[in-house]
């Protein structure tokens, strides 16, 4: 598939997806939605891949939702947006919280709406110190999506998360870092050697650990100890039949780098 609305390459079993709308800061349209769809497949098909790096062309990261289809009142009056959601935003959130790989998310500029969200979706999220986060929905009256109402109060808490999305404040990247909605910022030359040596990094471990790891930590927000506990069990019972286990054992006790082949 030609891809109009991303770019999409794979390099040392890093695939790399950059957003690239640059003119309307990479705002999402149904063709970027589908060619994200295809560029998945390929992801979790391809087993040389074995991690994924997420970002955007130009000043923005993705300002969410393309709006400019929206001029007229008709228009705006026969979509019904539940539809637009199940369509495109739940299947790339939900692509993305259960693709069994690390998803590195370097946030470039600003993300607003499910742009934002898109970026809290991912695993590790990185950002560059010009960038910023808005929950722009309540200011065009509509609800945060794309998974926000989820990961928001998660990561940030109810106090914080509920300000954000009924007052649609823009944050900057280090109140972010400050409030635990990402792992780090970093000055914006530095964000993509970052962000790619991130991934380059995930991507030569145990893939199927981090997958397992993925895994319980997702199952943890609804589990109780107890579920949660006998999940570990399960999945470390899992990760202890991979190769991957038996090389790092071996490396560590040889005393040499572990040289880890994801399976
Ligand atoms: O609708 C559904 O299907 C349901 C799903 C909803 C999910 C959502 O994401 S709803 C939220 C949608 N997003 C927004 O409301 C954010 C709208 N954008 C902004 O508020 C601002 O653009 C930003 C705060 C993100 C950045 O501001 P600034 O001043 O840095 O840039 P700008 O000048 O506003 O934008 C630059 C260009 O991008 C501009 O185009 P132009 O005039 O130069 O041709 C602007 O119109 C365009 N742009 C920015 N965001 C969008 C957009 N075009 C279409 N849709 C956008 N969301």
């Amino acid at each position: 598939m030609d891809y109009q609305s991303i770019l999409f390459s794979v390099d040392e079993g890093v695939a790399t997806i950059t957003l690239n709308r640059p003119d309307k800061l990479n705002s999402f349209t149904d063709e970027m939605h589908g060619e994200l769809r295809d560029a998945f497949k390929t992801i979790a098909k391809d087993e040389t891949i074995r991690s994924v790096l997420i970002t955007g062309a130009g000043r923005g990261f993705c300002a969410g939702q393309d709006l400019s289809h929206l001029a007229s009142e008709e228009a705006r009056a026969e979509q019904d947006l539940g539809e637009t959601l199940d369509k495109n935003y739940n299947r790339l959130i939900r692509t993305i919280r259960s693709l069994p790989k690390p998803v590195v998310c370097a946030v470039n500029g600003v993300a607003a709406g499910a742009g934002a969200n898109l970026a809290l979706a991912c695993d590790i999220v990185l950002a560059a110190r010009s960038a910023s986060f808005i929950q722009a929905f309540c200011k065009i009256g509509l609800i945060p999506d794309a998974g926000g109402t989820w990961t928001l109060p998660r990561l940030v808490g109810s106090a914080r998360a509920l300000a954000l999305a009924m007052l649609g404040d823009k944050i900057s990247a280090e109140q972010a870092h400050d409030w635990g909605m990402i792992w780090k910022a970093f000055d914006d030359e530095t964000l993509m050697p970052e962000a790619q040596g991130m991934a380059l990094h995930l991507a030569t471990q145990p893939t199927q650990a981090l997958a397992l790891i993925k895994r319980a930590f997702n199952a943890s927000t609804s589990n109780t100890l107890d579920q949660q506990l006998d999940l570990e069990r399960d999945l470390q019972t899992i990760a202890g039949r991979t190769s991957d286990y038996h090389e790092g054992v071996d490396a560590f006790l040889n005393k040499r780098p572990a040289e880890f082949s994801g399976k």
